[in-house]
């Protein structure tokens, strides 16, 4: 399999500076290496340029609108490109915004090779605000909302129709952080939540199952990671840290799990802020995660 690793530095969608060095601390921490040294073909085809953060507040419930289309436009082209040469694209965000443009190109890959989609979203938020509802205008808490087909044109059909996806194919993991209207909307839209406290009374391995049945030698997992997922203890280094997440073997048994089922087609790696992290602890921590989730374990009785 080759990987293909698509950089995109960028805060435009984020309430906090300093996404925009997400890519290159992951290139840092060893990501393309690590992964080669999994035994894959690894391709950095280098950064998008996209506009510049103009740091403005929000008008109209948004902040930064036009630049977030452009810079999800940018990344849609690029994951689309790397799908269609076969390739398995690797987001190096950047904020969670993007996951939107990462998304729409993966979910008509799809359609177009009647693959039945499973998204894995690891984040400690459920990103599904809207205008109406948002705390913050901050886009980085939209992308899984306009996924849906809610929130503004020019996202909602970036690249074509809208809805891009079905609820259906999601499965939100670690989410521990809901805006009021935000929880509304997701029980209105049915979004699979597998919050903390139903990690907490079943644990992780029976959710990895349940988040993981159906999928078949047909399915495109795609995994959206979010590093404010992990529990901020462990992983300092994101814009928005919310206490209680999982821990560090939790999150290894989350990605071994994935791995297990053969089937990752696409991958994120969101959120990594290192204005905040401590001389890149949570980007080593990110790129150990992502080896387990490429296939690396410490199981013995495989
Ligand atoms: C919050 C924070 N729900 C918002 N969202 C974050 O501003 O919409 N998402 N941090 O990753
Ligand atoms: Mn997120
Ligand atoms: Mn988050
Ligand atoms: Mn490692």
């Amino acid at each position: 399999r080759t990987l293909a690793l698509i950089g995109a530095p960028t805060d435009i969608g984020a309430g906090h500076r300093g996404a925009v060095m997400g890519p290159e601390a992951l290139r840092v921490a060893g990501l393309g290496e690590a992964l080669h040294e999994r035994g894959l073909e690894v391709i950095d085809t280098g950064n998008l340029a996209g506009p510049a953060n103009p740091w403005l507040p929000p008008t109209e419930g948004y902040r930064h609108l036009e630049q977030v289309v452009e810079w999800n436009r940018l990344v849609m082209e690029a994951v689309q490109a790397e799908l269609g040469k076969g390739r398995l694209p690797v987001l190096l965000g950047g904020d969670h915004c993007l996951a939107l443009g990462s998304i729409k190109a993966v979910a008509r890959h799809c359609r177009d090779t009647g693959k039945k989609l499973r998204i894995l979203w690891l984040d400690a938020h459920a990103d599904f605000n809207t205008s109406d509802v948002t705390p913050s205008g901050n886009v980085h808490g939209m992308p899984v909302a306009c996924l849906c087909g809610v929130g503004p044109k020019s996202l909602t059909h970036l690249g074509g129709d809208s809805p891009a996806i079905d609820p259906g194919v999601l499965r939100q993991i670690g989410i521990r952080s809901v805006d009021q209207g935000e929880k509304r909307l997701v029980k209105e839209y049915g979004v699979d939540i597998y919050d903390m406290r139903y990690i907490d009374e079943i644990g992780m391995k029976r959710v990895m199952e349940e988040a993981l049945e159906g999928i078949d030698d047909q399915t495109h997992v795609h995994v959206s990671f979010d590093v404010d997922f992990l529990d901020p203890s462990i992983a300092p280094g994101v814009g928005t840290t919310v206490p209680g997440g999982p821990n560090y073997r939790e999150a290894q048994l989350v990605m071994e799990m994935i791995a297990d089922t053969g089937r990752l087609g696409s991958l994120d790696i969101m959120e990594l802020n290192p204005a905040y992290d401590d001389h890149n602890r949570t980007g080593k921590l990110a790129v150990d995660l992502v080896e387990s989730l490429f296939g690396k374990s410490t199981l013995m009785r495989d």
